[in-house]
């Protein structure tokens, strides 16, 4: 057992973390996947020491996801080197499946052996995924907060097919979905109705020749165009990693989907609608359904958190001792 004062101090880590130092980055990560109610509590200064203009506001919070092996990693490498070129900081989580296929924490490392541009304005780690979120790990809304201080693009990379890709659009301001080439997964998966999900799609392997345009000419059919001016119309794009074609248009449609949710005056709601929404399966963890249900019931509790201005530790904490007091106090 850990005494306290193995715990780092908030204060301190706070102003490390905007300094981009890598071992602050490191221990604040492992901060807020800490469980024990003391880094709780830490943790939840670390986030209140951060400037929430940053956290709320401002920056990039980007998913990468699409089926295994499509060039996720791959495609962020040559992402990465094409943001560094526009003086962009950028910090990549990557969520590794917890399968033992996979091997566990190792897509972090791939990508840093892939990415010539790791400089010290990049920041890479993989988070071990312990299936809860499905597919992504239960802590990554408060990491990627900590990352967003720091850096201007934070990438979410996931791996999944199906239902799992929903997920990173859950805590993403901007989901890009990648298709693999001749592959029937990424249309099965568009045609099931979840074709809202993504905001861009690219077919990566363009080098592959024939087999990514059939796909790319695919995915594009599938497209439904948006409804009137004021919607996002989905691109359906062309790159490859390897030869790092179409990497400038995939950062570009990337760019241009985070100036039409500031148009649309959607950033900072949405952010504070995934942090709601955080907050409320947290709940639902510790108090079931009946603990929701106490609290207002979970319509009620996500219109509240979402207008509130507190941190996602803060909102919990103060639910969870409403509900205790009541329960204790009827
Ligand atoms: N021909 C071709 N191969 C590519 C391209 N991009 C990636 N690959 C290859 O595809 C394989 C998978 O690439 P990754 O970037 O690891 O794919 P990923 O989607 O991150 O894979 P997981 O994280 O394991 O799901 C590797 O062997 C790459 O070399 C590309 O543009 N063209
Ligand atoms: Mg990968």
């Amino acid at each position: 057992m850990l005494s306290s004062a193995t715990f780092p101090d908030p204060e301190t880590l706070a102003a490390a973390v905007l300094d981009r130092q890598r071992p602050a980055l490191a221990k604040a990560l492992n901060l807020l996947d800490d469980k024990r109610p003391e880094a709780r509590r830490r943790a939840a200064r670390l986030l209140l020491q951060l400037p929430q203009e940053k956290l709320y506001a401002s920056g990039h919070l980007i998913g990468l996801t699409g089926p295994p092996g499509a060039g996720k990693s791959s495609l962020t490498a040559a992402l990465i080197s094409r943001w560094r070129q526009r003086g962009l900081r950028v910090a990549v989580l990557a969520v590794d499946p917890s399968s033992p296929i996979s091997g566990g924490a190792l897509l972090g490392d791939r990508l840093r052996m892939l990415s010539g541009q790791v400089d010290s304005e990049v920041f890479i780690r993989s988070l071990a995924c312990r299936g809860e979120f499905g597919g992504v790990s239960a802590e990554v809304w408060p990491m990627s907060l900590v990352m967003l201080a720091a850096f201007d693009i934070v990438l979410v990379e996931t791996v999944g097919v199906g239902q799992k890709e929903i997920d990173v659009s859950k805590l993403t301001d901007t989901t890009v979905f990648v298709a693999q080439p001749a592959s029937g997964d990424s249309i099965q998966f568009l045609k099931a109705g979840i074709m809202e999900v993504p905001h861009l799609l690219v077919v990566n392997k363009a080098d592959l020749g024939l087999a990514a345009r059939k796909t790319l000419a695919e995915l594009r059919a599938t497209l439904k165009p948006a409804r009137g001016g004021s919607s996002w119309q989905v691109p359906a794009l062309s790159a490859s990693a390897a030869r790092g074609t179409g990497i400038e248009e995939l950062a570009d449609g990337i760019e241009a989907h985070r100036q039409w949710l500031i148009r649309q005056n959607q950033l900072n709601p949405r952010r504070k609608k995934f942090q709601a929404e955080w907050v409320l399966k947290r709940l639902n963890e510790e108090f079931g359904r009946f603990g929701v249900n106490a609290l207002g019931g979970a319509d009620a509790l996500l219109t509240e958190l979402a207008l509130a201005d507190s941190a996602p530790f803060e909102q919990y904490e103060a639910l969870r001792q409403r509900f205790l007091g009541n329960w204790s106090g009827s």
